[in-house]
């Protein structure tokens, strides 16, 4: 396919920029960077066992108390690498670094936050499965740009609603690279000879309505009863309250299940459970929750705690966890309304009674 048919990533941002004069190119220069770092964890990724890079990383437990794959340990390094010189950041933070990371003196500081969790379903790679990096971009806050001083959590900690930029790479069959800036969302695939990511999917709008939803069935016992009322109407199918039959799918790679949603519409729930009290929820608001829920939004879709919609949460600490959920609107905001009203009671639903086929 001749060059002239397809829009590279660069030209793409080239031209959103060319919708504010005054930009000084740094936001591109950025983004460009987070790609290039995508493109060297893909390679990586595609070597598998011959690279050397399955397995655990010996001995090495990150700040969230999980084994690290030495996966996890090179993609993030790749990740701070190919980001520390541009100038254009002020601090990064990660899901496999307990503190915020600093530009090292040597090189200039800019305006710019990146948080990432540099191999999103990293406990899949030693199967094969899909996996991806997932990042978001924020505006350092004013005085830290001013004064150029280190960064601590404290700059990080805001509402998903500032986001400027949020993004992920999946290293599936093809590699692709699905990015907001803010106006709608876009789809570039890595063209693997050329090394160069190439529009293929503008523009991606998910469904409103599904019948799909995914959630790792093994946590049913620990459920809200809102999350319960709703898994067990699916299930119910054609013979239920919804009148129609669902299918269920779990990769346990977010990114890949963020991906199958904007490509066919369906619903993700890792809800708020009970099953560790200190834990209100599987996934990481800074760096998994906030950047899907940007790009569910800018596609139509929409993405919530089950309570209140995931980018006004006030984040609290660097690796927060929160409950989510996201897809297809009419399926979240039937989730959301579910989480409203009070609980059936078991008796008024045969779906909680000796027929729920998730009981107690
Ligand atoms: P890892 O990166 O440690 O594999 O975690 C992946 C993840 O954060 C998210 O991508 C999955 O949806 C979720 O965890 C899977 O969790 P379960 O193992 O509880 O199904």
């Amino acid at each position: 396919m001749p060059l002239d048919q397809r829009t590279t990533l660069t030209q793409f941002l080239i031209e959103q920029r060319r919708r504010f004069p005054s930009a000084s190119g740094d936001f591109n220069a950025l983004v460009l960077d987070v790609a290039l770092a995508c493109k060297a964890i893909a390679r990586s990724v595609a070597f598998g066992a011959l690279g050397g890079v399955l397995g655990a990383q010996q001995g090495s437990i990150n700040v969230q108390g999980e084994e690290q794959k030495k996966l996890d340990v090179i993609s993030n390094e790749l990740f701070v690498r190919a980001n520390e010189w541009g100038g254009h950041l002020a601090g990064m933070a990660s899901e496999e670094m307990d503190e915020p990371y600093n530009i090292p003196s040597r090189y200039p500081r800019g305006k710019y936050l990146l948080v990432f969790d540099p191999l999103d379903g990293s406990s899949n790679i030693d199967v094969n499965v899909s996996v991806g990096s997932i990042f978001s971009i924020l505006r350092a806050p004013q005085e830290v740009i001013d004064s150029g001083r280190d960064v601590v959590a404290a700059d990080f900690l805001q509402p998903g609603c500032q986001q400027l930029a949020a993004g992920y790479a999946l290293y599936g069959p093809s590699t692709m690279l699905v990015l907001t800036v803010g106006t709608g969302v876009h789809g570039f695939t890595l063209d693997p000879n050329l090394g160069e990511f190439f529009l293929s999917h503008p523009d991606i709008r998910v469904p409103a309505d599904t019948q799909e939803f995914a959630i790792n069935a093994s946590n049913s016992r620990f459920w809200e009863p809102p999350v319960k009322r709703y898994v067990d109407e699916c299930l119910a199918g054609k013979t239920g309250p919804r009148g129609k039959d669902f299918n269920m799918r779990w990769i346990a790679s977010m990114v890949a299940e963020a991906h199958r949603i904007l490509m066919r519409g369906g619903v993700f729930l890792y809800p708020r459970d009970t099953k560790d009290p200190t834990k209100p929820g599987r996934l990481r608001l800074l760096y998994e929750a906030n950047p899907i829920g940007f790009i569910m939004e800018q596609a139509g879709g929409r993405a919530s705690t089950g309570r209140e919609p995931i980018l006004n949460v006030q984040p609290t600490s660097l690796h927060q966890r929160i409950g989510l959920v996201f897809g297809s609107k009419n399926e979240v905001e039937r989730i959301e309304r579910y989480h409203r009203e009070p609980a059936p009671l078991k008796d008024d639903n045969p779906l909680f009674g000796e027929r729920s086929l998730f009981r107690d």
